[in-house]
């Protein structure tokens, strides 16, 4: 087992895995900001370095620094969490490069999944099904872009090869608009990516976000543990997410997942990793892979019992995986609600000190935060700070844990967007589940 490790995070994900370390017997290294010099991780921390002042790109994204904690404190891996350096294919490589396991996929895998038209290709050609498109990056022939577009039928999205997460997107409804947008799409993705590359695909106009979690080894041992719906979205914010997905029935969650694990399998894939998909009328579609362990993975965790954390250490250690996919038995129903210093109703970032900090407990409540009375919000960083995550024998149970949680939960000194949750929760076309990508902010718009 890798006896020390770099945590190269912040926040609640940062404390997690140091958790996670715990129950291990792996020593701790945090890095950390000058703004954030009191974070509860570094605080638990084994030992802990100041890689830079608070700004991102002059510390969380500052890999020289960060390798530089791994050398000085003789660490053997590095966790890059989510966010930040998770998925960057350049930092994986000089993490191997200078001797540290990176914990994750190869640099190779994240490189590829980071190229949206090599995901496609890779996944479509392992059976996995895709959105019906151009399946290769636009070449600049007009008529050719025109053809493509309409043997795939209006309306269609341009969406940029290096971009992902909802960057770098342009629906077209008509041949009229679409040079004009596969240009704009092009050159806007240069600037962001400094990837002219975009492709093309059928605009789905009411689907779900459905995405499946799966795990690898180093041994060519492929598991999936079902899927989380994570629809209920703001501006590409995740609000709320849940496993199993409300609809999906036995069969097409067993269909899927044997596809999107020969297609791991076929790729070599190892560590924990999602294929995003999109679900509509009946059909999922994918359209992305995460390469990291994502914010909503505690929701897998508790319908399957399986701690990710601890497998991608595992996993890291050349460990085979302990499971073969008939131990992997989906039970009950999860919810994450993300808890944000915003505020509720307009949604602008509320940094600053917590005066007062009482998680909410109970049966089937499981609360991720780095929060504590006293706790400072910087500004600088995003704004979750805890994620209330409950269980229940069905759906029902889980919600109405949620809804208790909720009101349980104080938070003085800073606003949250607890209300928002609330009203979500309150409402019968919740309870009645399987809603679309686009109706919260529907919902939104009508108030
Ligand atoms: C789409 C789509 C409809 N049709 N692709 C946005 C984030 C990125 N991961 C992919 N996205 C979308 N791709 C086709 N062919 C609609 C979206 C989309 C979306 C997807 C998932 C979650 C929230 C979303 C919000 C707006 C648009």
């Amino acid at each position: 087992m890798i006896d020390k490790i770099v945590i190269a995070n912040r926040g609640e994900i940062a404390l997690r895995i140091l958790r996670a370390c715990r129950e291990l017997g792996i020593k701790t290294v945090a890095v950390h900001s000058t703004a954030d010099a009191n974070l509860k991780h570094v605080l638990l921390a084994d030992e802990s370095v100041c890689i830079g002042p608070p700004a991102s790109g002059k510390s969380y994204l500052n890999m020289p620094s960060i390798i530089a904690a791994a050398e000085l404190t003789d660490a053997a891996a590095i966790h890059p969490g989510y966010g930040f350096l998770s998925e960057n294919a350049d930092f994986a490589e000089r993490v191997e490069q200078s001797g540290f396991t990176f914990i994750g996929p190869k640099a190779e895998t994240i490189r590829m999944m980071g190229d949206k038209v090599s995901a496609i290709k890779v996944m479509k050609q392992h059976g996995v099904p895709c959105v019906p498109g151009s399946g290769e990056p636009l070449g600049l022939d007009n008529d050719e872009n025109l053809k493509i577009a309409k043997d795939i039928g209006y309306p269609v999205i341009i969406k940029a090869s290096g971009g992902g997460g909802g960057r770098g997107m342009r629906v077209v409804h008509n041949p009229a608009a679409l040079i004009h947008s596969i240009n704009v799409t092009r050159s806007e993705a240069l600037a962001a990516f400094g990837n002219d590359q975009v492709y093309m695909e059928k605009f789905l106009e009411k689907p779900r976000h459905i995405e499946f979690q799966i795990l690898a080894d180093h041994h060519g041992y492929v598991i999936h543990l079902g899927e989380r719906d994570c629809s209920m979205q703001r501006r590409h914010q995740k609000v709320i997410e849940e496993a199993p997905a409300p609809g999906i029935t036995d069969a097409q969650r067993h269909k899927m997942g044997e596809r999107v694990v020969e297609a791991c399998k076929a790729v070599g894939y190892r560590s924990a990793g999602t294929l995003e998909f999109l679900y509509q009328d009946g059909e999922f579609y994918f359209i992305e892979m995460n390469t990291r362990i994502q914010v909503e993975h505690p929701v897998t965790e508790l319908i399957t019992g399986i701690d990710l954390v601890k497998a991608q250490l595992r996993i890291a250690s050349g460990e085979k995986l302990p499971w073969r996919q008939s131990d992997i038995v989906l039970r009950g129903h999860a919810l994450e609600c993300r808890i944000n210093a915003e505020d509720a109703k307009t949604f602008m970032p509320s940094p600053g000190p917590v005066r007062l900090w009482h998680a909410p407990g109970g049966p089937g409540m499981r609360v991720d935060s780095h929060m504590y009375s006293g706790y400072a919000v910087p500004p600088h960083y995003d704004s979750l700070i805890a994620k209330l995550i409950t269980y229940g024998e069905d759906r029902e149970t889980a919600i109405v844990r949620m809804r208790n949680a909720l009101a349980e939960m104080v938070v003085e000194g800073i606003k949250t967007n607890a209300a928002l949750h609330q009203e979500i929760l309150a409402h019968a076309a919740f309870h009645q589940g399987g809603l679309d990508i686009h109706y919260l902010e529907r919902r939104l718009g009508l108030k």
